[in-house]
């Protein structure tokens, strides 16, 4: 995350990091975020080349380098790995995937992990004030460090046709079309998500719980003014997020 502040210690409890199992110890690849006892959504471009037996995501996770006596991270190993059917590398469209972990997590046993809920198929959050986090980069480019303990960002939720326009306007230099199932948030100077925190989660509180509405999945460089951050729009996905999860 670019700029902004350190999280609280249990104020993300739904932040996931999915680690790449290696020979000597695990090795951080991608942010996540648990929806319910057993599953994991994250990005399809960061678990497109692992298999299940590749991955662990670890749950409870504040602080890498230190642990929190009472409240120690959990991991689970990884079962099924669903990449969105229509998942396109070259556009990133439909960047979207589901880890199906291989035991449920007891939410009761382990308060400083719970699920972030999905959002409902036609809520506008257009205009809203959201919350990105993740351990990704402080800044765009080789220069930017990954974080320790989780960053957390407000980004305001950016409309299809503005971030269309803004994104065109940058300097891609070709006919560019914002893919309906993405959703923009961020756009002022230094607040946004950046390198490291593709497949974590963007929330918006509504009706008194924390909605899951973007993953983060690409941007045009990090906090730039006029530039908003990528997310996928999870609203789009539901049928496929309750298809490939339910009767588990
Ligand atoms: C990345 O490389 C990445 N500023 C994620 C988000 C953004 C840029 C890059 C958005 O994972």
């Amino acid at each position: 995350v670019y700029v902004d502040g350190d999280s609280e210690f249990g104020e993300y409890p739904w932040q996931v990091a999915i680690l790449k199992k290696d020979p000597k110890e695990s090795v951080y690849v991608c942010g996540g975020t648990v929806i319910d006892p057993l599953h994991i959504i994250t990005a399809a471009h960061c678990v497109k080349t692992y298999t299940p037996y590749d991955l662990r995501v670890r749950l409870g996770e504040w602080d890498v380098n230190h642990d929190v006596e009472f409240y120690p991270y959990i991991e689970r190993d990884i079962s099924n790995v669903m990449v969105h059917p229509e998942f396109y590398a070259g556009t990133l469209y439909n960047d979207i995937a589901i880890l199906r972990m291989d035991k449920p997590v007891d939410f009761h046993k382990h308060p400083h992990i719970s699920p972030a809920c999905l959002p409902s198929q036609y809520d506008d959050y257009t205009g809203a004030r959201c919350w990105t986090t993740g351990w990704g980069k402080d800044a765009f480019g080789d220069y930017g460090k990954y974080q320790n303990i989780l960053k957390e960002v407000d980004v305001p939720i950016v409309g299809h046709a503005q971030c269309q326009r803004q994104m065109q306007q940058t300097r891609l230099g070709y006919e560019f079309k914002l893919h309906p199932g993405f959703v923009c948030a961020g756009g002022e100077e230094g607040k946004d998500a950046c390198k490291g925190d593709g497949g974590g989660p963007m929330v918006c509180e509504r009706g008194g719980s924390w909605k899951l509405v973007g993953v983060v999945s690409w941007g045009i460089g990090c906090g730039q003014i006029g530039v908003p951050g990528v997310y996928v729009k999870v609203s789009h996905y539901l049928d496929w997020i309750k298809h490939v999860t339910q009767r588990f």
